[in-house]
């Protein structure tokens, strides 16, 4: 190590050693010989050891910010904290999640059944895009939403108990892409289309795919009081099939716009095996795509106005009068964007583009302009009004390799990410210049700064989320984890402090906010509540009140769980009834959380502390069935267990058949 670095490394020492009681200078000398000796034996840097410094956070000490991630396929959300990279919990969302009881309850399969598509239980998602709710533009710590791509579905999950409350779908479309993004107020919660389908779930052969067709936005309107989704009051834009992309809405000068990329001018639909070209090819002819501008609030007026026809119980206000109206405009956009982010003061545009290694920086007060005079560059083959490239944009930012997405923070510099040089640039917003880039492992998809797409970024951090790991963790087969690396913004250079590898893949977006906004409940009150519900469960169980009763649509069993017990612990059924489980989890305390587990009845549930949960079901099975509580609560948690007792309806029903015993050998003759 040469002479300089030794002695910075020397003054790390003297940080570490100034924060112990004992500052004696032998006590420094030593702690620094110390730490030399462990950086050499763990062979670590001075970078390496600083990177651990801004990073390590001791046992009880609490994160600065929390992540929340898209858990890709698992439809799931990943929660980080930060700086420490540790994960603290999987929200469960789209998809059946054990541990946490969800998809096992009455109350929970209900919040998956509005996520029912034609007719299908779905038990994976495509979770692209987490939005938390924000006010003014900032976010609030209230409430999360996050779309599946490949189901065009939309779900909201309450932060004060990190709990999924509702699942909407509108048959309307087929997919989504540019989902969740909120309106400054989350008023609405956005979902574009991203493959276009015939609205409304019906056929039409994909030659008609010019006339019939579409993509289009769906404005969900959310009801902050209820904190749910209101599909009555929520509309829809209908779109050009252009194969609609990302999002992002308007804010502060640009509030009451949203604005969307898309990358299929060519309108191409595949067909590879039909003498057409492949989609890859088909849509990428054109020099140009379009940025869709949308007027949402004159929108929303037009749909309450009776302009919208519905289509799949969907209000849809039709292309023809968004282009009449001057609701929606095109303007160009390089080659294949991708991502499309405005700017903290809602002035700028910046749209990535792919196959492009600029960055562009769309003027939102030049498009205004543009169309208060109804100075337009003529209209699209659907009519919708187009807007001159040149005039529309701010200028352009030399960014390098496969350009996608931009964030913000708190100094004018916004950051993006560039795929094809698996490097992240910082850039002055200013004057469109790039500063400095570091590089990432590998594949950069989204980043993720301190509240980096409000409108008071923090700076401070900034996540890479990268598609591929390889060499940068034990290797575990050919599927390998992805990689979140958090960068320290507050320094120059950037620098790299951690690498977590998220073994849920594909995750694209992710939003970091300041921890000291989430005020998450410890337990639910009052005794006996309903999660999703709300407030107390229509069954709740009261300690001493627990019973079994035969009514006529079954055998309602109102159960308790404290520590160590279920009351009852000893449930007699007949083969053939409906069983209805009511069971109140009666513990106060922090954490005491039981499960309850029914053996071959695939029944697992969570009760957190306060928590009532039903289930439903049909003891179809005779037999005896141990019942349990799956966590481990107590010194005498093995203990708490019981039994289902299924006595079968026709003697031996299902008593497995004997096998056939040997005939017993002839019994030797007794003599005589
Ligand atoms: S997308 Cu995945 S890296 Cu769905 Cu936002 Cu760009
Ligand atoms: Cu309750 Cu273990």
């Amino acid at each position: 190590m040469p002479l300089p670095s030794l002695r910075r490394a020397l003054a790390l020492a003297l940080m570490l050693s100034a924060c112990s009681s004992d500052t004696s200078p032998q006590a420094t000398a030593t702690g620094g010989a110390a730490l030399q000796d462990l950086m050499k034996a763990r062979n670590l840097s001075e970078d390496d050891v600083k990177a651990a410094l801004k990073t390590f956070t001791p046992t009880g000490r609490l994160d600065e910010y929390y992540l929340f991630g898209s858990g890709g396929h698992s439809g799931q959300v990943v929660v980080v904290g930060v700086p420490s990279m540790r994960i603290l919990k999987y929200i469960a969302v789209f998809t059946p999640e054990p541990w946490q009881g969800y998809g096992f309850d009455d109350q929970t399969k209900a919040v998956l059944a509005g996520g029912r598509r034609h007719g299908k239980d779905l038990t994976w998602a495509d979770t692209h895009h987490p939005a938390l709710s924000e006010m003014a533009g900032d976010y609030d710590g209230k409430f999360l939403f996050i779309g599946d791509k490949a189901n065009a579905r939309m779900a909201v999950i309450d932060l004060a108990d990190f709990t999924t409350k509702q699942i909407v779908t509108s048959h309307v479309i087929e997919s989504d892409h540019g989902a969740a993004f909120v309106t400054p107020n989350t008023d609405y919660v956005i979902e574009v289309t991203q493959y276009p389908a015939p609205l409304g779930g019906v056929y039409a052969d994909i030659s008609t795919f010019k006339e019939k067709y579409r993509g289009g936005a769906i404005f969900w309107r959310f009801d902050r009081e209820k904190g749910r989704l209101d599909p009555e009051r929520s509309f829809m834009l209908e779109f050009p099939p252009y194969v609609q992309d990302l999002a992002d809405a308007g804010k502060l000068a640009s509030d009451g716009y949203a604005f969307f990329n898309s990358i299929n001018t060519e309108l191409a639909y595949g067909g590879n095996a039909e003498g057409r070209p492949p989609m890859e090819s088909g849509m990428s002819q054109n020099d140009m795509d379009y940025l869709h501008v949308v007027n949402w609030r004159l929108a929303e007026k037009l749909v309450a106005d009776g302009k919208a026809k519905t289509i799949a119980g969907m209000k849809v206000l039709p292309l023809e009068v968004s282009a009449a109206e001057g609701v929606l405009f095109f303007v160009p956009e390089p080659k294949s964007p991708h991502g499309v982010d405005v700017t903290p003061d809602g002035q700028d545009i910046v749209v990535g583009g792919k196959l492009d290694t600029h960055g562009t920086v769309y003027s939102f007060a030049k498009i205004k302009a543009l169309i208060d005079q109804k100075k337009f560059d003529g209209k699209d083959p659907y009519g919708v009004p187009l807007l001159a490239f040149k005039d529309a944009i701010r200028g352009q930012v030399d960014l390098g390799l496969g350009p996608l997405h931009t964030q913000f923070d708190d100094q004018g510099f916004a950051y993006t990410s560039l795929f094809l040089e698996s490097a992240c640039a910082k850039w002055s917003l200013k004057d469109l210049k790039v500063v400095e880039k570091i590089p990432s492992s590998y594949n950069i998809g989204h980043i993720s700064a301190a509240e980096g797409d409000t409108v008071s970024p923090d700076g401070r951090y900034l996540m890479m989320m990268n598609k591929w790991a390889l060499d940068r963790f034990a290797p575990v087969g050919p599927l390998l984890p992805q990689n979140f690396q958090l960068v320290d913004l507050t320094t120059n250079p950037m620098q790299l402090l951690y690498d977590l590898p998220i073994p849920l893949g594909e995750p694209h977006y992710a939003q970091m906010i300041k921890a000291d906004k989430l005020k998450p409940e410890a337990i639910y009150k009052p005794v006996g509540s309903d999660p999703i519900q709300g407030g107390l469960a229509k069954n709740a169980v009261e300690g001493g009140k627990e019973r079994i009763e035969r009514r006529d649509d079954g055998v309602h069993v109102f159960m308790t769980a404290i520590r160590s017990h279920f009351t009852p612990d000893i449930i007699r059924v007949k083969q053939g009834d409906t069983i209805h489980l009511h069971i109140t989890n009666l513990e106060q305390a922090d954490d005491a959380t039981h499960g309850f587990a029914l053996d071959s009845y695939n029944i697992n549930l969570s009760l957190e502390p306060g928590e009532h949960s039903d289930v439903t079901f049909k003891a179809d099975s005779a037999g005896v069935f141990p019942m349990y509580c799956t966590e481990f609560c107590s010194a005498l948690h093995l203990e708490m267990a019981g039994y289902f007792l299924v006595e079968p309806q026709v003697a031996a029903l299902d008593t497995p058949t004997p096998e056939p015993t040997p005939a017993p050998a002839p019994a030797p003759t007794p003599n005589p």
